[in-house]
């Protein structure tokens, strides 16, 4: 299987995930959590060393580029590069880093893909103001977005505003896995919304300061195409709201700038409807993206939920539809993740038909696995053919996506280098290339090196 000429093999990471805590002037949301209950995190480990990119980034980055890493996804640290929040002043540590960093990766041949927003709320927002639930907190966000720009739209082609919005009202308003750990489905629709219209704002001040006329700006929106359970009515009727939840709720407004009729309604009648101004609806409409990142890992298997939404509770988006785990599936067992190739085909239709066929790519896919050291070769090289067989798989669907027409110009391995995965820390690795994290000793996997053979010819061979 050929891929287009030019196709980006690249990988994905993070900035909270990677750099360590090293110079930053605030705590995010993370760090905050794990100052006070590092018990929460996996073997009470925290971000404060993370994989050691601060440090370690010039030999990491070769290490990368010989694991066929040719584009690297990460994201600036609105901690680490703003000194006042409320002015947006710059920290000169974070400015000298992010400048050296950018240089080195043209240096090394690794193109840099940069993020502005990683799940990274600084704790004093969220304290102060209720984080994303603020649209004084979407200014904020505008001012930081800005002054990347300024310093950095020469180094840097591709940017992004946020990474995985869903993931941010799951994690932080709705499931618990991201601080303030809160449970208010009214809350998650305004978030939503409004992280929907900081991105808006980003894009418009992109559009006015960045002069480079190769740059883009796009969006990362994970994608979880629903399917529903049964032929029945109700498991399709389910699935069809899942769908506008989960996806169309931020596909269509970064692609179309408007939001899904009928997810308006529904909301609208359940009375839980975001609050918006005429203003921020044409903000929207004329702030687009350019190119959509889309992070697959598992598909969204919906029935019809246990109680009818007549029930006496609180409004959250659960009482449309219910998680369906399928029995006989393939699962990842370490995440709980089910494996499902197919619908990276189903994605790339989908964003062929119904989104403009705009340009795209795999910004994040992977396999997390647990105790990879049950792997390793007296080499000190870990042999994880799992990892290969998952992308291999995935990559088949996707040329077939990419045979039938479908605009996908890349594909970003989750991750590059194992690093610090949130509450879970080290406990699944992702990684091409494996970290000892006791002595940061970092050494390229197997799949790392077939990596690089697909990197380098192109080409996507059958096992
Ligand atoms: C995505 C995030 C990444 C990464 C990945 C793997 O949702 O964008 O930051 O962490 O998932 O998930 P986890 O680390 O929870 O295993």
């Amino acid at each position: 299987m050929k891929f287009p000429d030019g196709f980006v093999w690249g990988a994905a990471s993070s900035g909270p995930q990677s750099e360590g805590n090293f110079k930053k002037q605030h705590q995010n949301i993370f760090d905050y959590w794990y100052a006070t209950s590092p018990e929460d995190f996996y073997e009470d480990v925290g971000p404060d060393l993370a994989s050691n990119f601060y440090n370690d980034y010039p030999e990491d980055l070769v290490l990368m580029r010989r694991a066929g890493i040719k584009a690297l996804r990460l994201s600036i640290q609105w901690t680490r590069l703003i000194d006042d929040l409320e002015t947006g002043s710059l920290n000169a540590d974070g400015v000298e880093f992010y400048t050296k960093l950018f240089k080195k990766m043209h240096e090394v041949g690794v193109e840099p893909y940069v993020n502005l927003f990683h799940f990274d709320m600084p704790v004093e927002l969220q304290h102060k103001y209720g984080g994303w639930q603020s649209k004084h907190v979407t200014d904020l966000f505008e001012l930081y977005a800005s002054q990347a720009f300024k310093l950095f739209g020469d180094l840097v082609d591709n940017w992004f505003t946020f990474n995985e919005p869903k993931v941010i009202i799951d994690g932080q308003y709705l499931y618990q896995f991201h601080y303030p750990n809160l449970v208010d489905g009214p809350a998650s629709v305004q978030v939503a919304y409004n992280v929907n219209l900081a991105s808006a704002k980003a894009i418009r001040q992109f559009r006015k300061i960045v002069t480079n006329k190769n740059a883009t700006i796009g969006s990362i929106l994970n994608l979880t195409p629903a399917y529903p359970a049964s032929d029945s009515s109700a498991d399709q009727k389910a699935a069809e709201i899942a769908e506008l939840w989960c996806n169309e709720m931020f596909l269509q407004p970064a692609i179309h700038g408007t939001y899904p009729e009928k997810l308006v309604k529904l909301l609208d009648e359940a009375g839980v409807l975001w609050q918006s101004t005429d203003e921020e609806i044409q903000l929207l409409k004329d702030n687009t993206i350019d190119q959509l990142g889309v992070n697959y890992y598992h598909p969204f298997r919906v029935q019809a939920p246990d109680v009818s939404p007549k029930s006496l509770q609180d409004w959250m988006p659960d009482i449309y539809f219910k998680e369906y785990l399928m029995p006989g599936r393939v699962d990842n067992v370490d995440k709980g993740w089910e494996i499902y190739p197919k619908a990276l085909y189903d994605i790339a239709i989908n964003v062929r038909d119904h989104y403009d066929n705009i340009p795209w790519f795999v910004s994040e896919n992977g396999m997390g696995v647990s105790r990879e050291e049950r792997f390793l070769d007296d080499k000190g090289v870990v042999h994880d053919d799992y990892r290969i067989d998952f992308m291999r798989d995935h990559l088949s669907e996707l040329y077939r996506g990419i045979e039938a027409g479908s605009n996908c110009n890349g594909y970003f391995s989750w991750t590059a280098i194992d690093n610090w995965s949130w509450k879970n820390a080290f406990r699944n690795r992702y990684g091409l290339i494996r970290n000892e994290i006791h002595t940061q000793t970092k050494t390229i996997k197997k799949s790392g090196q077939w990596y690089n053979k697909l990197s380098s010819t192109n080409t996507l061979t059958e096992k």
